[in-house]
């Protein structure tokens, strides 16, 4: 017994020689573990769709035929959550957002994403333009399950995976930022994790 559980530990707490763990963070292997502040909601995909808003009111709406036929790409990433898993080599496809904001107003600096029952999260537009976010609809070469927020979900993998929102559904273009739901409550505001940003005041 204190033998095996000695070895997972030691497993868990593996530190990689590659320079590619976060500080804090512990390789959680082939694990994937499901994080959702309320219940698995279900959007049937007739009736899903995803836009895009900026104040002035919607600029573009996509429904999953449309959304599914936009420019695709396949990303493999390491994801890092503040609970301090981190997992190496993750296999996605979706749509760059580039492609989904390419006429952003240029009074656009921030992005609200907001996802199907409530959750919310902020994010610089540096910050998920220029092939560093997607919306990915598959997962190691699966549609994405609804508790990892199939139909589709934000991946932003160089940000603690708190900004990653699952079910998103809508893109909000602000000129100032305006905090999601986990950095309303104590989560930092741009969660770096190479910097540990994890909580307000990190
Ligand atoms: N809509 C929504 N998105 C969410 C969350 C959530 O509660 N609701 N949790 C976030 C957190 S804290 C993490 S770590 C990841 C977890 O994703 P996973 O369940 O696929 O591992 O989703 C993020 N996106
Ligand atoms: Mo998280």
């Amino acid at each position: 017994m204190s033998v095996l559980s000695r070895g997972f530990r030691r497993g868990r707490s593996q530190e990689r020689s590659d320079g590619r763990l976060p500080p804090g963070q512990y390789d959680a292997g082939d694990g994937f573990p499901v994080l959702s502040a309320g219940p698995t909601p279900s959007t049937p995909l007739d009736r899903w769709d995803l836009t895009v808003h900026d104040e002035t009111g919607e600029r573009h709406r996509w429904s999953w035929e449309e959304f599914r036929v936009l420019p695709r790409e396949a990303v493999s990433v390491d994801i890092h959550c503040v609970t301090t898993w981190s997992k190496f080599d993750t296999r996605w496809e979706g749509v760059s957002l580039d492609t989904l904001l390419q006429d952003a107003p240029t009074t656009a600096r921030f992005v609200l994403a907001g996802s199907d029952g409530g959750y919310t999260t902020n994010l610089p537009l540096d910050d998920v333009t220029g092939g560093r976010a997607w919306v990915v609809d598959t997962y190691d070469g699966r549609p994405l399950a609804p508790e990892h927020g199939g139909p589709a979900r934000l991946l932003v993998p160089h940000l603690y995976f708190w900004k990653s929102a699952k079910w998103v559904r809508r893109l909000t273009l602000l000129p100032h930022d305006r905090p999601g739901f986990w950095e309303t409550f104590g989560y930092h505001n741009h969660g770096d994790p190479w910097l540990e940003q994890r909580y307000s005041g990190d």
